[in-house]
C-alpha cells in the first residue's frame, strides 16, 4: 500500500450507550500503540488529541425513552465539523471512539468533503447491528442506534443537525448483522439496503458480498467511509463492548475483511467504535482492534500478492 497521511481523532462519546466506559476509548487505541502501529507501516501519523463539545443546547423529543439527547447532538455538530476539516488535510482520518452515535457527526462530515470534491460516498457498516432506528423508532433510547437512519435522510431527525449531505442508502452495505429490531427490519427493507446478515455469510461466505459491494464503489468511483463497530466481532474474541451479541465474525473474517479493503485501495476514512475499555481483558480488545486497523492499512503474512486459483 502506498503511504497515506493518517490523522487520529479522539472521540470520547458514550451518551448514545446505555453504560459508562467508551469515555476511555480514544487513549485506550493510543495504549495499544495504534500511531506507532501505522507508523511502522510507512504511513505519515499525526494524532490530533480529542475533539470536546460546545455547550448542550436544551433538546427535547417526545420520545421519553431517548437519554443524553442535548449532549449527543453537541458532539455530532463538533464531529461534523472535524471530520470537515480532517478529511480536506488527510488521505485517511480514523476516528477514536467513543460508542456509535460519533458516526452522526463523522459520516455527515467525510459525506459533506466528498459532496464537495465531486464524488458519491459510499459507507460498509461493519456491525452486530444496523443502527437504523430513528427517534421516533427507539425503544432502548440509546442513540447509538440511530446513525444510519439518520445520515441516510430518513425522515424524524429534526433536533439532529441539518444535513450538508444525505447518504444515498443505495450506497450503504452492511456485514455481521444479527440483532435486528422489527422497526429496523421494516426500514431496511423499505429503503432497500444491501444487508448480509450472519445466515447469508455463514452461507457465502464474507468475500463474496464485501467483493460485490466494493465493485459497486469502484464503478461509481465512490469514497468510502467504513465504521467498525467492536460488535461485529465475535465476543470471545472481542469482549470489550456493552453489546455483545453471539455469533460474530470470526478472527479471520475479520482480518480477510481488512485485507480485502486494503487491497481495493477504496477506503477514505474509518471509525472504530464501541471499544468499551472498562470491560476489557488484559487490552485484548484493544490490541485486536488496532491488528485490523493494520490489516487494513497494509500489514500482509507474505511480501507478495495473494495466490489465485
Ligand atoms: N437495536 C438496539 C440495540 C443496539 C443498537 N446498537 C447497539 N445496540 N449497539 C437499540 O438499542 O437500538
Ligand atoms: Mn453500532
Ligand atoms: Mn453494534
Amino acid at each position: 500500500m502506498t503511504s497515506k497521511s493518517c490523522t487520529l481523532i479522539g472521540a470520547p462519546v458514550q451518551s448514545g450507550a446505555s453504560q459508562p466506559g467508551c469515555i476511555m476509548g480514544p487513549d485506550a487505541y493510543r495504549t495499544a500503540r495504534l500511531a506507532e502501529t501505522l507508523r511502522d507501516l510507512g504511513h505519515e501519523v499525526s494524532d490530533v488529541g480529542n475533539v470536546a463539545h460546545g455547550n448542550p443546547e436544551n433538546i427535547t423529543h417526545m420520545n421519553q425513552a431517548i437519554h443524553d439527547l442535548p449532549q449527543t447532538v453537541a458532539w455530532a455538530a463538533a464531529l461534523e465539523k472535524a471530520a470537515f476539516d480532517a478529511a480536506q488535510t488527510s488521505d485517511m482520518p480514523i476516528f477514536l471512539g467513543g460508542d456509535h452515535s460519533l458516526s452522526i457527526g463523522t459520516v455527515p462530515g467525510i459525506s459533506r468533503h466528498w459532496k464537495k470534491e465531486g464524488r458519491p460516498l459510499f459507507v460498509l457498516w461493519l456491525d452486530a447491528h444496523p443502527d437504523f432506528h430513528t427517534l421516533e423508532t427507539t425503544r432502548s433510547g440509546n442513540l447509538h442506534g440511530t446513525p444510519v437512519a439518520y445520515f441516510s435522510g430518513l425522515p424524524g431527525f429534526d433536533v439532529y443537525p441539518e444535513l450538508a449531505a444525505p447518504v444515498d442508502p443505495a450506497n450503504l452495505c452492511m456485514l455481521g448483522i444479527r440483532s435486528v429490531d422489527p422497526a429496523e427490519n421494516a426500514a431496511l427493507a423499505a429503503k432497500n439496503v444491501d444487508v448480509s446478515d450472519m445466515r447469508a455469510i455463514d452461507e457465502h461466505g464474507i468475500a463474496a458480498p464485501l467483493r460485490a459491494f466494493l465493485e459497486r464503489v469502484r464503478a461509481a468511483n465512490g469514497a468510502l467511509h467504513v465504521s467498525l463497530d467492536v460488535d461485529f466481532l465475535e465476543p470471545s474474541i472481542a469482549p470489550a463492548v456493552g453489546t455483545t451479541v453471539p455469533g460474530g465474525a470470526t478472527f479471520r473474517e475479520a482480518h480477510l475483511v481488512m485485507e480485502m479493503l486494503c487491497d481495493a485501495g477504496l477506503v477514505t476514512s474509518l471509525d472504530l467504535v464501541e471499544l468499551n475499555p472498562f470491560l476489557d481483558e488484559r487490552g485484548r480488545t484493544a490490541s485486536l482492534m488496532v491488528d485490523l486497523c493494520a490489516s487494513l492499512m497494509g500489514r500482509k503474512v507474505l511480501d507478495r500478492p495473494t495466490k489465485r486459483f
